[in-house]
């Protein structure tokens, strides 16, 4: 199917039949294994069967290495077909390029047969009818299949036909490609490639790599052919695919004369390279992902009718980012910041995306403040340094966001590694059952491996040590196999349950607490693959709270509602209109087909179907998945509400349960230690204002900040004041 043109069906389509798969399945395991394992090779998958929909653009390009480097492991190959084909001749031509002259092989010949960098286990069985029944034991591990006929043979053409077909049964070679070489073309008579492939049936063979090709073992033409199909190196081109026999060599007058203009590659290599960087992410540019599934393991129907969820047990599988929100692309993975915790779930309803952190709350509960916030977070326009004034400063206008900051200078505020760490949507959703009854849900990812994190010392060494150690610690622990996982949780609370709450259910900077709206477990979320390329897939990676799926909707939370819009607006401003269609994005059934057209639109673009609702072509409507319309209901004036200026007592109180919370679990002075590291960088009218800030939460906190502070950076006249 063209329309769905990522879609599993039309993928398996693209790769599978269109485009020959020329090593199985099973081999690009052993090669991926190896690739991430010592990182000598770089190979891009095929098994697209056991990856998810929206992860590998190698698919849609079916190559499948982009370099070979050597490696140690053999690949191993089975030459068959009948006695006296020329399997033996073919194998000693390929293997010391002489013909030499052969007697019936009873038994096999075993050879390792270097080609091109990769080093081929080749098994050269003997063809007699009574040694074929030995064949089979021979099938486990194959990677190809070199099946030989002799072109001459009429005679037995359908015998050889038949040994072929019930080879191609078992299954321990369901993976294995097929190369058949029509051998002894130099005889007279011989029948041609398409003639033996049509003796063959080869056409019938609908889901295997296959080709044919003429040769003749004692001339030696048509086996290097038939070898290249099988290891597919690429043949290196010009963008437009012209072959060039030299790409490092620019064009010019004689050798050392002034270039031309004519010179497509040299032009070509150099636009193409000021072109690589796209615009980073505003926000959460630092990051790192991994393919992995969600498994549902607990009934939660009486709360959600979402397919993904609808059957213990039931697998989706996943993309994961991670990353720091304030820093630049190349910034330091140890930096004192929220972390993002994104994961785009490919279900049979759509792409359903949870856009977290690693923290409950937010520093905001206007959408409005945003840009400003992060100004402050970010460089100050002038010195283009980071800079605590800027920080303090705001915080201290726009108190709503403490409740924030006491995580953020905890030590949870520098976890140890990506995997160590908790995710949270920290908003309010809804979900929806059935029945069509609904509920306000938060959800929590817990780690399996751990909360670890680093002090505020080992956040400063790492950084100078080693600033991309998450990434580092995400792509080897999953290339060695050790897959992280965490645990998912979902908060319920009734539209009556948040009527009775002191605060506002739609108020980012509060969590529910658990003795009320207990966790319930749902979940799994597993990674277990690494990306093969990080720009197509980590960077171009699109999420967004409004990816979402039926039986899941946001609620009014205002912060939500707002970044609702601004990350797909987002991801047009960096990645295009169409950002849907790039592979790590795209869902497994997509049939937009009103929306058309835009820049890089690789989809087909849906052909001559209407883009419009006609009368006469159409389209399936689902009415199962209408949205609930008996909901909150809203009423009133439009009016400019400023949060801020209603911060009151209650927006201290979690805060203070958080304090007596570190002092049990001994977190107070890795606080006072963080807060007083940052602050005592501020200006002392700044600093002022955050123990005057900090005092409202408790005022020994306040007086132990301040002593911490002056300490660090003493004053002359000593005027601060609590
Ligand atoms: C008004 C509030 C917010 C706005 C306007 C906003 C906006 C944005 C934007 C524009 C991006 C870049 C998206 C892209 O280009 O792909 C982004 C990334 C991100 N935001 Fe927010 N954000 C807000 C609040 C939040 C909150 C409350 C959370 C968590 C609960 C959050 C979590 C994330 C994460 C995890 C990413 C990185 C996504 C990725 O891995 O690609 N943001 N945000
Ligand atoms: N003219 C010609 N003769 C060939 C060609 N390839 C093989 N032969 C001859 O065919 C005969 C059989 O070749 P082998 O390589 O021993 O055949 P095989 O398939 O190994 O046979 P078994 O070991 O019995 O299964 C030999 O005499 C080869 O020289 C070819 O391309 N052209
Ligand atoms: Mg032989």
């Amino acid at each position: 199917m063209f329309y769905e043109y990522r879609g599993k069906s039309s993928c398996t389509v693209n790769m599978s039949k269109k485009v020959p798969l020329q090593i199985t399945n099973a081999l690009m395991a052993k090669l991926v294994r190896r690739s991430t394992s010592n990182a000598k090779i770089l190979v891009i998958t095929t098994d697209f069967d056991s990856v998810n929909p929206g992860s590998n653009p190698g698919q849609v390009f079916g190559k499948l290495f982009s370099k070979l480097w050597g490696g140690d492991e053999e690949i191993r190959i089975l030459i068959l077909g009948l006695d006296g084909a020329g399997k033996t001749t073919i194998l000693y031509k390929l293997q010391i390029g002489e013909v030499v002259s052969t007697v019936p092989t009873i038994g096999f010949n075993v050879e390792t047969l270097t080609y091109k960098n990769l080093k081929f286990n080749v098994w050269d069985l003997g063809g007699q009818t009574s040694i074929r029944p030995y064949w089979r034991c021979y099938y486990a591990n194959t990677a190809a299949v070199i099946f030989v006929v002799d072109s001459t043979d009429k005679a037995r053409i359908d015998t050889s036909s038949a040994e072929l077909h019930t080879m191609l049964k078992e299954e321990e070679l369901a993976e294995s490609a097929l190369l058949v070489f029509a051998n002894k073309q130099d005889q007279p008579g011989a029948m041609s490639a398409a003639e033996v492939s049509k003796a063959l049936d080869l056409t019938s063979l609908k889901d295997r790599s296959w080709s044919i090709v003429a040769c003749s073992a004692i001339k030696g033409d048509g086996l290097t052919n038939g070898l290249d199909w099988l290891v597919d190196v690429p043949t290196y081109t010009t963008s437009n695919g012209c072959p060039l026999k030299n790409p490092q060599a620019s064009q010019r007058i004689g050798n050392h004369g002034p270039l031309v203009l004519q010179d497509f590659n040299h032009i070509d290599q150099l636009a193409h390279f000021v072109r690589e960087r796209i615009p980073e992410r505003v926000v959460h540019a630092k990051g790192s992902g991994a393919y992995g599934f969600f498994e549902c393991t607990d009934n939660v129907s009486d709360l959600c009718s979402a397919d993904f969820l609808s059957q213990v047990g039931r697998k989706t599988n996943t993309f994961t980012r991670f990353s720091t929100v304030g820093g630049e692309r190349g910034s330091a993975d140890a930096a004192r910041d929220p972390r993002g915790f994104s994961t785009k779930f490919y279900t049979q309803d759509g792409n359903l995306d949870w856009v977290y952190n690693n923290t409950p709350v937010f520093f905001i509960r206007d959408p409005v403040k945003f840009p400003i916030f992060i100004h402050t977070q970010k460089r100050c326009p002038q010195t283009n340094l980071k800079d605590a004034n800027m920080m303090w400063d705001y915080w201290t206008q726009n108190q709503e966001a403490l409740h924030q900051i006491m995580t953020l200078f905890s030590d949870r505020g520098t976890p140890a590694s990506y995997r160590n760490m908790n995710g949270y949507s920290g908003h309010t959703y809804k979900w929806t059952n059935k029945e069509g009854k609904w509920v306000y849900v938060q959800i929590h990812l817990k780690t399996d491996q751990g909360i670890k994190t680093l002090t505020d010392a080992e956040a400063a060494q790492m950084t100078a040590a080693n600033p991309d150690h998450a990434q580092q610690d995400l792509f080897t622990s999953i290339a060695k196999g050790e897959f992280p996982s965490w645990t998912v949780y979902v908060q319920s609370m009734t539209y009556e349950q948040a009527q009775e709450l002191d605060f506002s259910v739609f108020d980012l900077t509060k969590t529910w607490p658990q003795s009320k709206f207990p966790l319930r477990r749902f979940g799994k979320l597993t990674l277990n693959r690494n990306p093969e390329n990080y720009h197509a897939e980590v960077e171009q990676a699109a999420f967004s709270p409004s990816h979402t799926v039926p039986g899941i909707e946001p609620s009014a939370d205002p912060v939500l509602q707002s970044r609702l819009f601004s990350y797909p607006d987002s991801q047009r401003y960096r990645l295009g209109v169409n950002y849907q269609q790039i592979p790590v994005n795209c869902p497994y059934h997509v049939h937009a087909s009103y929306q058309r057209d835009g820049a890089m639109t690789v989809n087909g673009n849906y052909g001559s179907l209407p883009n419009y609702p006609t009368s006469y072509q159409p389209v399936n409507l689902r009415q199962d998945v209408a949205l609930a319309e008996n909901h909150e209901t809203w009423e009133g004036e439009i009016v400019n509400f400023d949060w801020r200026a209603d911060v009151n007592a209650g927006d201290y109180k979690q805060c203070t349960e958080m304090w007596k919370v570190y002092g049990k679990t001994n977190q107070q002075e890795a606080l006072i230690s963080n807060l007083a590291g940052s602050i005592s960088t501020t200006i002392p009218e700044i600093q002022d204002r955050c123990f005057a800030m900090w005092a409202k939460v408790d005022r020994q906190l306040a007086e132990r900040l301040r002593n911490a502070v002056l300490a660090i950076a003493p004053r002359h006249t000593l005027e601060s004041k609590i």
